[in-house]
């Protein structure tokens, strides 16, 4: 058995075909998989639990199908889909998780995060996701009309890429600092994340220990994910 971690699908209703990318992972290796979780920015944007379209229905089905071959599915909000809420979340038949997360695969504690948290270096963002996750906006903003919701986040995502294209990748990478400190706050040696689209293994050496950082890709060019094995063993993979 294992478990298996996704993040950054950035599955978009203009591309309803990527789905089906998940339907593909879940007949190679669903059967074995006690546990999926997706960490983040698996849908390009979300603008509240009532839109509708075709995306969305065959994201449902597909998870369903996971489920019914025994494998539990938990959801972690990243910055493009933290609007996510339960209501979907039970369509869906998946748990959602706070960020960060603290758990065990196999008796080996593991913090999870979206990472986007910890880019504390980039101030200009920092400010902007306090701002957005604010409860009383959140709420005001899901309760305007539809048309009006997809409006302001294609306007909002214009503006996000404008700026990943300026903004300098080293100040929205993740802070070391902030990384170790946060493992050694949750006592974990282990920190999963995805945000970056910087797919990789990152080992530090601080007061006499070592701790761990496992990146997860995006799925811009291909399916990707990292498996942690029962016998404790963990690699990232990739399907072309
Ligand atoms: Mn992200």
């Amino acid at each position: 058995m294992s478990i298996i971690l996704i993040s950054d699908l950035h599955l978009d209703p203009r591309e309803p075909q990527k789905a089906r990318i998940l339907g593909l992972i879940r007949e190679k290796m669903g059967k074995n998989c006690s546990e999926l979780y997706i960490l983040g920015d698996f849908f390009e944007t979300w603008i509240g639990d009532d839109e509708k379209n075709e995306l969305i229905t065959e994201t449902i089905t597909e998870l369903q199908a996971w489920r019914s071959q025994g494998t539990e599915i938990y959801f972690m909000p990243g910055n493009r889909d933290f609007l996510l809420g339960q209501a979907f979340g039970q369509k869906a038949g998946f748990l959602i998780l706070p960020d960060p997360y603290k758990t065990e695969f196999y008796g080996h504690p593991v913090l999870l995060s979206h990472g986007d948290a910890l880019c504390i270096d980039d101030t200009a963002y920092q400010a902007w996701r306090q701002k957005v996750h604010q409860p009383w906006l959140q709420k005001l903003f899901l309760a305007l009309p539809l048309w009006l919701r997809r409006f302001i986040a294609q306007k909002m995502r214009a503006k996000s890429r404008r700026y990943t294209q300026t903004a300098d990748p080293l100040q929205m990478d993740l802070n070391t600092a902030e990384v170790l400190s946060w493992l050694q706050k949750a006592k974990v040696d282990t920190l999963i994340h995805g945000h970056t689209h910087r797919p990789g293994y990152h080992l530090y050496y601080q007061d006499h220990q070592a701790f761990t950082r496992i990146t997860l890709s995006d799925w811009h060019d291909r399916a990707h994910g990292l498996i942690w094995e029962k016998d404790g063993r963990h690699y990232l993979w990739d399907l072309e």
